[in-house]
């Protein structure tokens, strides 16, 4: 099933293939004065995907006011085709992640048919144990896996297991753990008991994780527990994921860090200690902003493909990171962010590709810094463009993304279809 005319996405590719071409050539001509074989960055690119956050296609918020956008998704069902859109003309995002209870539905067979009509498949299952639902016995106002109440983490356990096995019916293979769990005031939580009862309350959701599944603990700074959160750093994260067992790993959230953080280092380490279990990426001027991938820092989310591809070049034993974007879209339509977004993660992956990795190693190991920090910058300052429109071209999406999206009438056609809604998730984490 096409979301997009495949006729309109072929006509505007049609526009600009000559050109894409050329630039291509003329890259392929730079990169063998470099000794860099085009195609063999263009077959990884063209290999690598990153996952939609399912909350992502709905317009976020702040504290303050959330400003829905036309024809927003009403359901699971309605993010999915979402989803199916930006896949269609990125060809970047092949999986989603879905977000319980937001994205519940009855039928969850039903609902894994849907996702393969789009050509999407699910990434890795996220619980919520930072809002009350409905119904909810017990309140997640002071806690939930790190709750003083032995029944209010009970209920958090258990919800926690629901998504795992809901999870199996989709195919996902991994649970996202993030908790709100903290403290507004000093003196207002014992910082060690707190731990302690999130180990114990994490050992239980473990145990039912099968077999080929892993759980990533995500850690955050602050927000929503403004003096302390339980799981505040890779630090508690890593100290989590270490006494859990080796299913258990660190996901990075690029937002969730203090400010200036060196966020690369700390990649290094996990993946040092075979505990990356992978990325929430979004971009951040001060805080958790949830901005758009490389929006803001460009190179500091170079800086962390650096690490990975290094890594990943250096075969790294177990190295396997799943990718994500999470952000908060506030101003733009989704879809534009979130294609835009990939897309800029793709860019990044290629830019890192291209570094010329004995070149570097040699400038390391005769200190010679200048040298090193330019290889670093050569693959930065590259403009890999056309490796990222020829890919798309020939796994049929849009040479131009938003060119192509606005062009189909898209969003017009939803705005119709789906009446505004009142509420929804607009949580991000
Ligand atoms: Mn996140």
């Amino acid at each position: 099933m096409s979301l997009i005319d495949k006729n309109l996405i072929a006509a505007h590719n049609d526009r600009l293939l000559r050109h894409v071409n050329n630039d291509y050539a003329h890259l392929g001509e730079q990169l063998a004065r470099r000794g860099i074989d085009i195609e063999a960055v263009r077959a990884k690119v063209a290999a690598f995907g990153v996952a939609i956050p399912s909350w992502g296609v709905g317009t976020g918020g702040t504290r303050f006011a959330r400003f829905p956008g036309r024809g927003e998704p009403r359901n699971v069902f309605d993010k999915l085709e979402d989803c199916g859109v930006i896949q269609q003309l990125s060809r970047a995002t092949p999986t989603v992640s879905l977000h319980i209870p937001w994205d519940t539905c009855s039928d969850w067979s039903e609902l894994r048919q849907a996702a393969a009509s789009h050509g999407l498949a699910f990434d890795a299952i996220n619980s919520n144990t930072f809002s009350d639902q409905k119904g909810q016995a017990h309140s997640y106002k002071f806690g939930s896996l790190t709750h003083g109440d032995a029944a209010t983490r009970a209920q958090a356990v258990a919800h926690n297991i629901e998504c795992i096995e809901i999870g199996q019916k989709l195919g996902s293979k991994a649970l996202t753990v993030w908790i709100g769990d903290g403290a507004n005031f000093p003196g207002q939580q014992h910082f060690r008991r707190a731990f302690d009862r999130y180990l114990e309350s994490a050992q239980q959701i473990y145990a039912a994780l099968p077999g080929d599944w892993r759980m990533m603990l995500e850690h955050k700074i602050c927000e929503p527990a403004f003096y302390a959160t339980v799981i505040q750093d890779w630090g508690s994260s890593f100290m989590a994921a270490s006494a859990l067992g080796p299913k258990a790993q660190c996901l990075v959230d690029l937002g969730h860090h203090a400010p200036n953080v060196n966020i690369e280092m700390i990649v290094a380490r996990l993946i040092a200690a075979g505990k990356l279990a992978g990325f929430h990426f979004n971009d951040s001027k001060y805080g958790d902003d949830d901005l758009d991938a490389g929006s803001v820092a460009p190179y500091r989310l170079f800086l962390v493909f650096n690490e990975l591809v290094a890594a990943a070049h250096e075969g790294v034993s177990g190295f396997d990171p799943a990718y994500m974007l999470d952000q908060s879209h506030n101003v733009t339509d989704p879809i534009e962010s979130l294609m835009t977004s990939a897309a800029q993660v793709q860019r990044t992956y290629a830019q890192a590709l291209i570094v010329d990795r004995a070149a570097l190693d040699a400038a390391q190991d005769a200190n010679d810094a200048l040298v090193a920090t330019q290889c670093l910058k050569r693959g930065f300052d590259t403009d890999v463009t056309p490796i990222l429109q020829r890919v798309r071209f020939d796994a049929g999406g849009a040479i131009d993304l938003v060119g192509a999206y606005r062009a189909s009438g898209y969003r017009q056609r939803v705005a119709e279809a789906r009446p505004a809604v009142a509420g929804g998730g607009g949580g991000i984490v």
